[in-house]
């Protein structure tokens, strides 16, 4: 049951599109409504969970923290740091009557639970102006689909995009994209795609390429398809301020930039220097973006990560102190953490410098902040859509609730450490939770030096997220998987996501077209795993426990009814194992997870990449009866449940 309370007049979010019947007034939460905005408050008992939040800090029961939707570019993914990239305003109290709210408001959310012990939820809108959704349930997991079907369709990808892919801060020229094509041919590892970052860009401008590097930009995206590889290109937020650039023309022109207080465009600093950004809440603006990227789509480009939409400034008009680098250098030896809160300072001042015209309406830039990259994305999507007859994968840094219908995510500059990868395995069933299906880490870690072990153990853990991406930063330690000496446990690790395929496909598929979630807690299914966090489900049938502690060559594993233990090393070897807890040895070469009793998993031939996947050559493990197999052409649009077909056990 679902319910929407409306206060004031809030700003269209688009982040729910089914009709929700309106309620009268909050039913799970006290209200304190000051000028300028409005308190929910409710208690909690001593052994309620509370789930959501999405893409956030703490753990997958957010209890004990306080956490701030303000999208925000940080490379701290640490506890103390209350923001990252994304707001996803839904959190679900999980006590004796279960029950969930999304918060919708493109402005700054304080959620603090049961923070320093205080035993409520605390939820400080800087707003008076918001549609409140409340949803009861009979469970925290039925919560969370009642809100997944309000928000509508999660975004289809192509079945290339569930294949691996390779990305680094730096591959500049086509030799470097070759070499690692290269690499992983040789050594026998799949590969599907590798991402473009900044370096192909002519002077850091969205579309276009270094001419220099890339004097024909479609041969070499159609040579590299001829091995069997797509180029993801990346595409940042600011179009760099360059009179005689038609995109910088077209957009002036067009008006299509967000606006200063006096009515020139408003001005900031990134990787290109001073550009102006597109006012992605205005549907003229939007539609005009989308359609930049037929610059890549005639080239033969069908993949695209958006960065950099929070979005980061480096520095603005309003802000040139910072701007000089001697001072810039001093601020950081002499005060990092002043520095620190300088910085938020003076981005605050820059979000309250600048409006959008949402289709009429003028809206500060700060009062919706937290929209800006969901409606990048959206005019991607819409843009690519219109552009090709087919799916395209697209990937985001910032996110709102609802900007799952568009577009993945993934979840920014997180680093080398085993920290980040138990982050990872908390982040994504918390992501499926707010509709976020496609969603992935950056696997071995963006920043800081990745170490063999690190790296198996996370591509271990990647091979059941949707997206599979190594990427790392410049500057680092070469992180591709042959990068590390012998290769065989790469191979191994990353051909099981190759094997695992027709499941993988399958569950997304099937999730997205019944408004369930790909990735969950065990706990939504089971119970008495209350609290196990470091175990999720995949999908229908498998359970995952993936080691994320350095040095350990075995781990416990609590398996909550009796299961077959699959250990994959090259082949299948299945073995039962009873409900209990387990101590279960896991090699570094090997991937170690479970198939729930009564379920069938479908396991394919080894593959190269998705070009040769074969959905008719299939085995099927576990102790069940049939499995749904999800089938297509991997591009088409029309994907319903005519595409699905029981497998049967022989
Ligand atoms: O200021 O494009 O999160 O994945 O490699 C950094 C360069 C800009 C941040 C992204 C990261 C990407 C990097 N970008």
């Amino acid at each position: 049951m679902i319910t929407k309370i409306v206060f004031g007049d809030p700003v269209r979010t688009d982040a729910v599109t089914a009709r929700v019947p309106k309620g009268e007034k909050v039913k799970n939460f006290s209200l304190t409504r000051e000028e300028k905005r409005l308190v929910f408050r409710c208690p909690l008992k001593a052994g309620d969970a509370v789930y959501g939040l999405g893409e956030t800090m703490g753990r997958v029961n957010k209890r004990g923290g306080r956490y701030i939707s303000f999208n925000t570019d940080t490379a701290d993914h640490t506890d103390s740091n209350p923001s990252l990239y994304a707001s996803h305003n839904f959190i679900v109290i999980d006590g004796e009557r279960p029950f969930g709210a999304f918060f919708d408001t493109p402005a700054k959310v304080t959620f603090e639970i049961d923070y320093m012990g205080s035993g409520e939820v605390v939820a400080d809108c800087e707003t008076c102006d918001l549609n409140l959704y409340e949803i009861e349930g009979g469970s925290a997991y039925e919560v969370c689909r009642e809100l997944i079907r309000a928000v509508g369709r999660c975004y289809l990808p192509p079945l290339w995009a569930f294949g691996y892919g390779q990305s680094r801060f730096g591959y500049a020229s086509p030799e470097d994209f070759r070499a690692v094509a290269d690499g992983y041919k040789n050594n026998g590892i799949p590969l599907d795609y590798i991402c473009m970052d900044i370096d192909y860009m002519d002077g850091y401008r969205d579309f276009s390429f270094n001419e220099r590097s890339f004097p024909d930009p479609a041969a070499f995206a159609s040579d590299m398809r001829g091995r069997g590889i797509r180029l993801v290109p990346i595409v940042d937020a600011g179009i760099k301020i360059e009179p005689g650039d038609p995109v910088y023309e077209e957009g002036v022109k067009g008006g299509y930039f967000c606006k200063n207080r006096d009515g020139g465009f408003f001005s900031a600093g990134v990787w290109p220097g001073m550009t102006h950004f597109p006012d992605f809440l205005n549907t003229s603006a939007r539609e005009w973006f989308g359609r930049q990227y037929k610059f890549y789509t005639d080239r033969g480009f069908e993949g695209f990560w958006n960065d950099m939409n929070e979005p980061a400034i480096f520095y603005s008009e309003y802000t040139k102190g910072l701007k000089n680098p001697l001072y810039r250098l001093a601020m950081d030896i002499l005060f990092g953490k002043r520095r620190k809160e300088k910085k938020e300072r003076e981005l605050v001042r820059d979000y309250k410098s600048f409006f959008h015209d949402a289709d009429g309406r003028r809206l500060r830039h700060y009062d919706v902040h937290n929209l800006f990259g969901a409606m990048m994305t959206r005019a991607t999507s819409e843009g690519l859509e219109r552009l090709l007859d087919h799916r395209f994968m697209l990937f985001s840094r910032s996110s709102f609730i609802g900007a799952g219908r568009y577009g993945g995510v993934w979840t920014g500059d997180n680093s080398s450490t085993w920290e980040h990868l138990m982050l990872n395995v908390r982040h994504m069933p918390s992501l499926n939770m707010c509709g976020f299906l496609f969603s992935g880490a950056d696997t071995g870690g963006f920043g800081g030096n990745c170490t063999r072990e690190l790296l198996l153990r996370w591509l271990a853990f990647s091979v059941f997220t949707p997206l599979m991406r190594n990427h790392t930063s410049k500057f680092t330690r070469n992180q591709e998987a042959y990068s590390f000496g012998d290769t065989d446990a790469f191979r191994k690790v990353i051909g099981l996501r190759y094997r695992l395929l027709p499941y993988i496909y399958s569950e997304y598929m099937k999730a997205a077209l019944r408004s369930d979630m790909y990735i969950k807690p065990v706990e939504f299914v089971y119970p008495e795993a209350k609290g196990i966090e470091d175990q999720l489900l995949v999908g229908d049938s498998i359970m995952i426990a993936p080691v994320v502690t350095e040095g350990a060559l075995s781990r416990n594993v609590f398996v909550p009814e009796d299961m077959t233990l699959v250990r994959y090393d090259g082949g299948f070897k299945c073995e039962s194992a009873s409900r209990g807890w387990h101590t279960v040895g896991v090699g570094l070469d090997e991937v170690v997870f479970f198939v729930r009793r009564g379920k069938l998993l479908p396991v394919g031939k080894p593959i190269m990449n998705t070009g040769e996947y074969d959905a008719a050559a299939l085995e099927l493990l576990g102790d069940g009866e049939t499995y749904e197999l999800y089938t297509d052409d991997g591009l088409t649009r029309e994907c319903t449940e005519a595409n699905i077909r029981l497998l049967k056990k022989a």
